[in-house]
């Protein structure tokens, strides 16, 4: 992995060769240089997993797809081209010794909130979900306590004591300081959580379905009302039919049409930071997930440069 900048010496928009990096841009981890707006980040991580692991494998394969997107000079719907607006660069995966939970905790906060504190905007890819509470902090750090967009069949505000845990986050970062749930909302969510102590608002997957985009693009606005915001995406939001290769499926979710419609819906909203999470390539079939994470971190990248 490249610690110090070296621009890619291959100009190759090719969708099969020389398939290294997120979308084929450079490696860089010199987020002090004015050089790049925003860098792609991998933490491969899966030791915090409930049920299938994998998800270790999730940032490497999610570069692999994005070969697929790199054809098209001007991402549809989108009405311009991204390297007209923003620089971006590959930052490489998060390095930790394996089985160590700790290590990976400090070593993504620490990266995050350098990353951040320098202005730049960082795109994470996972890894389980659990790689969001380090994210958080490293946000937090620079921009003080957030509201939540969290795109989800799972609220993840489970909290059994476990020290490592890819269902707790959302519990553990209100206890921090690191999120107000009042400010926060989910969009997905069919699994069971505790409606009397929830305080996020929750539009779960059935109401999703039915709703229009603008319905639910107007109920985001006005939750986050004018804070700053984390967006985080488990990519078993999405149906199964649409990301199967993940850890924790739950049939009955969203499409990737409806969540990419809000998405742009969004772009103009305060967001911070994002990751997109749970790709799991072992459970994946013919890259349907990996090329959905690969798009929804375009999209992130996307709605960055529409600002
Ligand atoms: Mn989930």
């Amino acid at each position: 992995m490249p610690s110090e900048e070296t621009d890619n010496p291959i100009e190759d928009t090719s969708m099969y060769a020389n398939i290294y990096s997120f979308m084929g841009v450079p490696f860089s981890r010199n987020f002090l240089s004015d050089k790049f707006d925003a860098f792609v980040m991998g933490i491969p991580y899966d030791l915090a997993t409930s049920g299938r692991a994998g998800t270790r494998s999730g940032p490497t394969d999610i570069r692999q797809a994005s070969a697929n997107l790199r054809w098209e000079e001007n991402r549809w719907p989108w009405e311009f081209s991204l390297q007209d607006r923003i620089s971006v660069a590959d930052y490489g995966d998060i390095q930790y010794c394996w089985g160590d939970s700790d290590e990976m905790l400090r070593e993504v906060e620490s990266h995050s909130a350098q990353i951040t504190g320098a202005g730049k905007t960082l795109i994470s890819l996972g890894g389980d979900h659990f790689v969001t509470l380090p994210l958080l902090r490293g946000h937090a750090a620079t921009y003080g306590e957030l509201a939540l967009i969290h795109f989800d069949a799972h609220t993840d505000t489970y909290d059994d004591g476990d020290k490592y845990n890819h269902g707790c986050m959302f519990q553990r970062a209100p206890e921090e300081g690191l999120i107000n749930p009042e400010y926060s909302i989910q969009i997905g969510i069919r699994t069971d959580y505790d409606r009397s102590i929830h305080k996020f608002q929750v539009i779960d997957a059935h109401q999703a379905n039915e709703q229009t985009v603008e319905a639910i693009i107007e109920s985001v606005r006005q939750r986050v009302g004018d804070k700053k915001i984390y967006l985080t995406f488990d990519i078993d939001c999405l149906d199964p039919a649409f990301a199967p290769g993940t850890g924790t499926p739950v049939v009955g979710g969203l499409t990737s049409s409806k969540v990419l419609r809000i998405l742009q819906g969004i772009a103009d909203l305060p967001i911070v930071g994002f990751d997109v999470v749970e790709v799991s390539p072992a459970f994946d079939q013919s890259q349907i997930t990996s090329l959905a994470g690969a798009t929804l971190a375009l999209q992130f990248l996307y709605m960055v440069a529409s600002r």
